[in-house]
């Protein structure tokens, strides 16, 4: 069997406003991960421009979502961070991929019919083709593990598959090659904690979202501490008292959120929430909340702020990163061409 060292890849696309689902979901579990693992952070330029992009706007949410990454806690000098773009081996080997994975794979893709909507003729082939760029952010790097939130469960089975068939397809060249069994490790989805679905404050039955017209749907990170009480305040909710059990949350789905969110931001279980909170009334627990959402994150909001007056330097940090990354990416590609019996300079 072969076996693989232990790295961590995630991305996050500069789509819009970061809001408190991607950091819970995804990027206060991307700075815990620095502490076990080498890490691998992008920021997946090319992921954005599959819908509608206005060239400024994606300039400056590279930027954003560098700045926020680097807020929260990411160390780029002992990991990598970067924007997808500047390493061109995501794209090579994404074309591979699309050689590689089935239509009907691709036709299972729930995100593509949510964001094709009912105008599917007119939507981009790169939007259909996601997954098979996604498959290829991890796999250039061969990672084993990605930190991500539920809604990109499927993508990362679409990984999966697609590193499966490659291992089987070129079986007798990987190992002629000497990559042994399997040339890709079949990636590990990592997708924990009380936050891996926060939903929407306005909807407890739709995912927080970028895309939501209604900024009171979500907690932006740039949001400040007035702005992040007032959204915790109008959320919506019922009218019974927090139950001592979680059971109890079941059929609450607004309630259930803010409790998850409650336990996300300080590091608890829902019980544990639960155990201190049962029998509150909405206005106290949200009191509460709005305690804990602003100390957790307006320094970060703060942070982001100082760094985002200082391009320059969060130009030189992706700048690093990227090149660190190409020299893997290559390093990943040369080999994958080898496989595919494709000439090259060496
Ligand atoms: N609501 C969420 N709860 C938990 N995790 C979430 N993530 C996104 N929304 C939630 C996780 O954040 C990471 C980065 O997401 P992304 O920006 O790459 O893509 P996305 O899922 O398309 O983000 P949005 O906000 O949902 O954008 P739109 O509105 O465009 O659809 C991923 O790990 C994701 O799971």
């Amino acid at each position: 069997m072969a076996t693989f060292n232990e790295l961590v890849f995630s991305g996050v696309q500069p789509t819009g406003n970061l809001h408190l689902g991607n950091y819970l979901g995804a990027i206060k579990r991307f700075v815990t991960m620095q502490d076990t693992h080498e890490c691998i952070y992008c920021v997946v330029d090319m992921h954005a421009i599959t819908m509608p992009q206005d060239p400024k706007d994606l300039h400056r949410q590279i930027r954003e979502v560098t700045a926020a990454f680097l807020a929260a806690g990411i160390d780029p000098t002992r990991h990598i961070v970067f924007n997808q773009s500047q390493v061109p081996q995501h794209a090579e080997l994404a074309w591979v991929f699309n050689c590689v994975a089935r239509l009907g794979w691709l036709n299972r893709m729930t995100q593509f019919k949510d964001k094709a909507g009912k105008d599917r003729e007119n939507a981009s082939v790169g939007l259909y083709a996601y997954p098979d760029l996604m498959a290829a952010d991890i796999l250039v790097y061969r990672a084993t593990h990605v930190p991500v939130g539920e809604d990109q469960k499927q993508h990362l089975e679409l990984t999966r598959d697609i590193a499966q068939k490659f291992n089987n397809d070129w079986s007798a060249s990987i190992a002629e090659h000497g990559f042994g069994d399997a040339f890709f490790p079949l990636t590990e989805p990592m997708i924990a904690g009380p936050a891996t679905r926060v939903m929407s404050l306005r909807d407890g039955a739709k995912k927080m979202s970028k895309s939501d017209p209604s900024d009171y749907s979500r907690i932006n990170l740039t949001d400040d501490a007035d702005t992040i009480a007032q959204k915790i305040r109008k959320a919506k909710t019922d009218a019974e008292p927090l139950p001592s059990e979680v059971e109890g949350l079941k059929a609450r789905p607004e309630a259930d959120n803010l409790v998850a969110i409650y336990a996300a931001l300080t590091d608890v279980t829902p019980a544990d929430v639960l155990r201190d909170h049962a029998g509150s009334q909405f206005s106290g627990f949200k009191s509460a909340l709005v305690d804990v959402a602003v100390a957790k994150l307006a320094p970060i909001a703060d942070d982001m702020r100082r760094l985002m007056a200082d391009p320059g330097h969060i130009d030189a940090v992706l700048a690093d990163g990227s090149a660190r990354a190409r020299v893997l990416a290559a390093e990943t590609m040369n080999a994958v061409k080898d496989i595919l019996g494709f000439v090259r300079a060496r």
